[in-house]
């Protein structure tokens, strides 16, 4: 018999092992419905409790119907600006922010919101932001998803997509500068992730093994553009191998998965092990925003999933099957659900639009202030 080689015999006595290079695929991922033809649930042998399974249930409810409540408040006009849906992939969000620490910081995208609420932003913030409202969190100076609370470790996105890749990587280097131990979650899109910004981002991270996750929400579109005519790679987390990292696969419709995976690349990261890509399977079943009809996606592919493997229907399986809850106690949680979305949007609805002359706040320094505005600013 051949004498085996040792594994790492070219290695240089004392040289550092780099993490990652090998592509690491969850076999939890099983991109087609099941053979057997039952209706899909999630994966067992979770480390979660009964009750951390319910708040995760909670959240996804919460999530679904507050997105279901703006679009109300947006057929009504009340809404300023584009309204953008999460539909169909609630669980990426709401799995991955769940192995968060408080103290950990995120940066989530126009599909996140659910990963907003887990890191404890209110309903009524939401509502209130949307319809620019003086109470709102922006105080009506932007709109939508622009918002954020740095002393919450919330980092609001900007629209340049791509982008908050460096900018938690910048966060991130700077909290290990000050010695704190917080790892960093951000999210991009499977368009976004053909940016120059998140390669840079993703690069710089990698390299000075700062404990960054990135959550790549492969969802099918980008846009009207389905994700094979912007990307040639089958997966987007085989471009872990370009930077070094571990990178994983996991399907954004199960909300378990999702949790695990996360939890898994996170105590990775804060061992001081370096970044992890993981790419979450989905679906993006509305248009890019409430505008958009969607005439671009051929026949049946949205029926399809939602049919298939919507994220709420299949956690509900799990939770009834493993009988974690009955149905009654789901319908319960949503009911409560409802009384704070009706709570919250009232209380939305009842705050004032803000002063004109707020806009000049909290913009720029306020020392310098435009001359239109100058007398009523300085009499206050
Ligand atoms: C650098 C940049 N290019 C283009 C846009 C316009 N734009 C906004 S969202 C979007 C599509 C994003 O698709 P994806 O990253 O897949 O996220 P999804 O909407 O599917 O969640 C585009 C092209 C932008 N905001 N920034
Ligand atoms: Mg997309």
């Amino acid at each position: 018999m051949a004498e085996q080689k040792p594994r790492n015999g070219n290695k240089k006595p004392g040289s550092r092992r780099r993490p990652g290079f090998q592509m690491r695929i969850s076999t939890r991922y099983a991109p087609r419905k099941p053979a057997n033809g039952q209706a899909r649930s999630c994966i067992t042998g979770s480390s979660l409790t009964e009750e951390q399974l319910l708040e995760l249930y909670r959240y996804l409810k919460l999530t679904r119907l507050v997105e279901e409540r703006i679009v109300n408040l947006y057929r009504q006009t009340k809404v300023v600006g584009g309204v953008y849906r999460s539909l169909g992939q609630e669980a990426t969000a709401v799995g991955s922010a769940y192995a968060l620490r408080p103290d950990d910081f995120i940066t989530p995208i126009i599909r996140d919101l659910g990963a907003v609420f887990v890191k404890g932003i209110r309903p009524r913030e939401i509502f209130a932001q949307y319809m620019a409202k003086a109470w709102g969190p922006s105080g009506g100076k932007d709109l939508n998803v622009h918002f954020g609370y740095l002393d919450r470790g919330f980092i609001g996105p900007i629209s340049h997509l791509g982008d908050m890749i460096p900018v938690m990587t910048g966060i991130l280097l700077a909290a290990r500068m000050q010695k704190k131990d917080i790892v960093g979650l951000a999210y991009i899109g499977d368009g976004g992730a053909s940016t120059g910004a998140f390669y840079e981002g993703m690069n710089f991270a990698a390299v000075q093994r700062l404990p960054l996750i990135v959550i790549a929400e492969y969802n099918h579109y980008a846009y009207s553009t389905p994700t094979n005519l912007q990307t040639a790679v089958r997966n987007l987390a085989e471009r872990a191998a370009a930077f070094g990292i571990p990178g994983h696969i996991v399907d954004g419709n199960d909300v378990i998965a999702c949790y695990e995976v996360t939890k898994q690349a996170i105590d990775y990261a804060r061992k001081g092990r370096g970044a992890v890509l993981i790419e979450a399977k989905t679906y993006r079943r509305k248009g890019h925003a409430e505008h958009d009809d969607q005439r671009y996606v051929p026949e049946g592919e949205v029926e399809y999933w939602e049919k298939h493997n919507d994220p709420i229907d299949r956690f509900e399986k799990y939770l009834l099957d493993q009988k974690v809850a009955t149905r009654e106690k789901l319908e319960e949680i949503t009911a409560d659900v409802m009384r704070e979305i009706n709570e919250d949007s009232e209380w939305a609805e009842s705050s004032p639009m803000p002063e004109p002359e707020g806009a000049a706040y909290g913009v720029f320094d306020n020392a310098i202030v435009a001359p239109a505005l100058r007398p009523k600013i300085l009499e206050s």
